[in-house]
């Protein structure tokens, strides 16, 4: 059985054939780890760019992670072989490289560590990996334990592989002193500049240990002789390693324990394993982390920490509960504190993560948003990427003209004045990127918005460029003709979120502008793609409309109906028909794909997206961060069940057939689910495994604010709920602008339609005597609160729900 253990806090799958792919991740400011259940480890770090430190066989592209990482035998991992040196029976731990069956498997990803528990000829082995909360090292333990009533006589093999480090230079040794296997390689290089750029480079690879080996080898062919990595020759017939070195050929980390273990006895081995730069780095991580390790694992525990949500839920549907109340914002937190491990996020993903931390943090959200701005363009423009350090540059994908970037502004700075009111940071003065005044973050989004409405063509549409939010579609606009209909919208809706707020600042005449280029955006929109049943994605620079019905292939694209419904382009008629196609076309048991039919060849007026295997990525899969606009545009249509199951279809399921065919355990949400559901049904649903997504952010947003209702605005927090009518009592505990809210949701058959009634239960005076219930349009606003308090009420809804829009309020 899979499944939650420890309140949630950690998940348990038991065989690591299920789903062998599968993984928990860790991570610190500096360096991450993404660890699967069989032993593969796919790590990296900041060096300041991002960098690995253990390889595959060839050189591995070092920035960026792969969807679907594939693993394979001499994959990097993190192995243990156990040998029985009275019988020399062997098996290797987790699972990998031997893939002995075991007795007991469990795998444990936790929200600060992961471990595993296994069992096998009588022995059992408690596995730990974790992080420190700033340095660059993996910090592991291994309890060896004899589960049998006769001494036993046994030897732990730790195998950390190296890999393909360097075709200069590239080799490894024991290093008595450390007591540390210490492989060094040279980064290749061959300008001359470099070796001067390359000079603090972490180029060492080690593996200390708090306890002396008793054997050692560095030489992967030397360990693994004829007999592979299944059956090492080194450790055959009762051989010893050799305590070889490797001179220029593959390095792996490989030391030998000899444990004599008395009946029912235990022994424990801590290891470090990391990059370095020199003997002193690892001389200085070895005394932290092996020998004063006590308040190490607080420390990263307590970091960890610091991602904890502003929502706790307890709703009929357990997986959700644990999934909302720690792993969403834990993969928030990964976002927005590590920066995706980059130092140039590009400027919509660096957006989009703060939006996220504002329920962690907001005080990260005003920094990043603060970090932006100053790198804006006086003419409102924003960069395709944030630069983080000052040797950071615009690299890969932000070499690649985007045209979407400011639209995030608003979306991001109106997320933060919901939750905070802190109207103050409007006015604070920045500085622009080419222009040496300063002006008012009010003004700077302003500008970012009117600069958005001023980029169109002739017919008033804004260019595409080499791509909008979809990265890959790079060819729509190359020739600087082909115009983006996503954009369009997505241009509106950010136009009708900021009007409100210049009219808070005393902007109407701002506001009106923007609202009147948000409605002759939507009269263009309806008119130029509007195809019949739903709306096309873009035209061409040989002004061909597509994502339209006489499309072959490419022929419906989620974003372009998501963000018709968010910016109000469509109308409650148009609204059906694209519910309807979006079900007949793009709905799949694994979540709503982002495009159907994925394209089978390439389309040169498309872009590489179309080369993309179909179903993958953005070529039709179920793109979750696509799918969260979409669960977004059903709430703002009042569609909250519709809504609730897409969100809820990105969260795998314990049972067995879920968990075989996403290959995924709940503890993150990865970008893309394979979707070409139709035509390859085998592979659909398929995690991507890969945990960089603009995803969350929306996922908890939608979950906040519209499905529980509890929105910030100027006077207070909102309330209006969305539950999914299948929900008739739930309870939660919001922690807003300082207070925390604990409310019970009810159903009511006394309540009419679209009514809500809110109350507070709470009966002491002290407390509820300031609290203000007021009754809007919108809901209830609750205001009076106060900093560490906590307050108790009671929504009811009426049995058939209650709708975004204007519901009535019994207060
Ligand atoms: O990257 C993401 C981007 O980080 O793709 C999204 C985009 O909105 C995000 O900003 C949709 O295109 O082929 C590519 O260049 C892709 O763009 C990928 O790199 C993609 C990956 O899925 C990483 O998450």
């Amino acid at each position: 059985m899979a499944k939650f253990i420890e309140n949630g806090q950690r998940y348990q799958l038991d065989d690591p054939c299920i789903a062998p792919n599968s993984a928990g991740y860790l991570w610190n400011r500096k360096m991450m780890v993404h660890m699967n259940c069989r032993g593969f480890a796919v790590s990296q770090y900041m060096d300041p760019e991002p960098r690995k430190y253990a390889h595959v066989p060839n050189l591995a592209a070092q920035s960026f992670m792969q969807p679907e990482q594939p693993y394979f035998s001499h994959h990097p991992g993190r192995f243990f072989y156990l040998r029985d040196n009275q019988s020399g029976e062997m098996f290797s731990a987790p699972y990998e490289p031997m893939k002995v069956a075991l007795d007991k498997f469990a795998f444990e990803p936790g929200l600060a560590d992961i471990r595993w528990h296994l069992e096998k000829l009588g022995v059992a082995l408690d596995i730990s990996l974790s992080l420190s909360e700033e340095d660059v090292v993996e910090i592991w333990q291994v309890k060896l334990s004899n589960l049998t009533k006769q001494p036993r006589d046994l030897s732990l093999i730790p195998y950390f592989p190296v890999g393909y480090a360097s075709w200069m230079n590239m080799g490894g040794h024991f290093d008595a002193a450390l007591n540390a296997i210490v492989c060094s390689s040279v980064t290749p290089y061959q300008v001359v500049a470099d070796y001067f750029k390359n000079q603090h480079f972490k180029d060492i690879t080690f593996l200390a240990a708090d306890r002396q080996p008793d054997f050692y080898e560095v030489s992967q062919s030397e360990f693994e002789g004829e007999g592979g990595l299944h059956n090492p020759s080194a450790l055959q017939a009762g051989r010893n390693l050799a305590n070889g070195e490797a001179h220029y050929e593959l390095p792996a980390a490989i030391m030998q324990f000899h444990y004599p273990l008395a009946a029912n006895q235990s022994q424990t081995l801590r290891l470090l394993f990391g990059p370095a730069k020199d003997k002193a780095e690892i001389s200085a991580l070895t005394q932290r982390y092996l020998y004063q390790h006590a308040g190490d694992q607080q420390a990263y525990q307590a970091y960890i920490a610091q991602g904890q949500g502003c929502l706790n839920v307890e709703t009929p549907d357990q997986q959700f509960n644990h999934f909302v109340n720690h792993w969403l914002p834990r993969q928030i937190f990964y976002h927005g504190d590590s920066n995706r491990l980059t130092t140039d996020p590009q400027t919509r993903n660096y957006l989009q993560d703060a939006m996220g931390m504002v329920y962690l943090n907001p005080s990260a959200t005003k920094a990043a948003i603060i970090t932006a701005l100053q790198q804006q363009k006086f003419s409102g423009a924003m960069p395709d990427g944030i630069l983080l350090t000052a040797d950071a540059e615009l690299k890969y994908i932000n070499k690649v003209p985007h045209t979407d970037h400011p639209v995030w502004l608003s979306i991001v700075v109106n997320a933060y004045l919901q939750e905070t009111a802190d109207y103050a940071f409007l006015q604070l003065p920045l500085g622009w990127v080419d222009k040496d005044v300063q002006s008012s973050v009010f003004e700077h989004v302003s500008k970012a918005m009117l600069f958005l409405s001023d980029a169109n063509d002739e017919r008033g549409l804004p260019y595409i460029a080499q791509g909008d939010w979809c990265d890959p579609m790079n060819m729509v606009g190359y020739q600087g003709k082909g115009v983006s209909g996503w954009l369009a919208e997505a241009i509106s809706y950010a136009l009708q979120l900021w009007a409100p707020i210049c009219e808070q600042q005393q902007q109407s005449e701002l506001a009106t502008k923007l609202r009147l280029h948000a409605e002759q955006l939507n009269k263009r929109i309806n008119h130029y793609f509007w195809d019949g049943a739903w709306y096309g994605r873009g035209i061409t620079d040989n002004g061909r409309l597509f994502g339209i019905n006489s499309d072959s292939e490419g022929k419906i694209f989620l974003n372009a109906q998501s963000w018709a419904l968010l910016c109000g382009a469509a109308s409650q008629q148009q609204k059906q028909l694209i519910l309807h196609a979006i079900d007949e076309q793009l709905d799949t048991p694994y979540g709503v794909m982002m495009s159907a039919p994925a394209f089978t060849t390439m389309h040169d007026d498309i872009g590489r997206v179309s080369q993309k295997w179909p179903g993958s990525a953005e070529n039709g899969s179920v793109y979750n961060h696509a799918a969260a606009f979409y669960a977004a545009s059903l709430y703002a249509s009042d569609e909250a069940d519709r809504a609730f199951d897409v969100l809820r279809k990105m969260i795998p399921s314990n049972h067995q057939d879920d968990l075989k065919r996403r290959g995924q355990l709940p503890v993150y949400l990865p970008n893309y689910y394979r979707g070409a559901y139709y035509q390859y049904p085998r592979t659909a649903g398929r995690s991507s495994h890969l945990f960089n997504t603009g995803t969350g952010a929306w996922f908890y947003q939608q979950t906040i604010e519209k499905m529980f209702g509890l929105k910030g605005c100027e006077q207070g927090l909102g309330i209006c709920p969305q539950l999914p009518s299948r929900w008739h009592q739930v309870s939660i505990v919001r922690h807003f602008r300082g207070a925390f809210f604990h409310i019970n949701y009810s159903r009511s058959k006394a309540l009419s339609d679209n009514t809500i009634k809110v109350q507070q239960t709470w009966p002491n005076a002290a407390q509820g005597a300031h609290l203000v219930l007021k009754q809007t349009e919108r809901g209830v606003v609750v205001s009076g609160f106060m900093q560490a308090e906590h307050y108790y009420l009671t929504v009811q809804l009426a049995a058939g729900g209650v709708t975004d829009t204007a519901p009535t309020v019994a207060a």
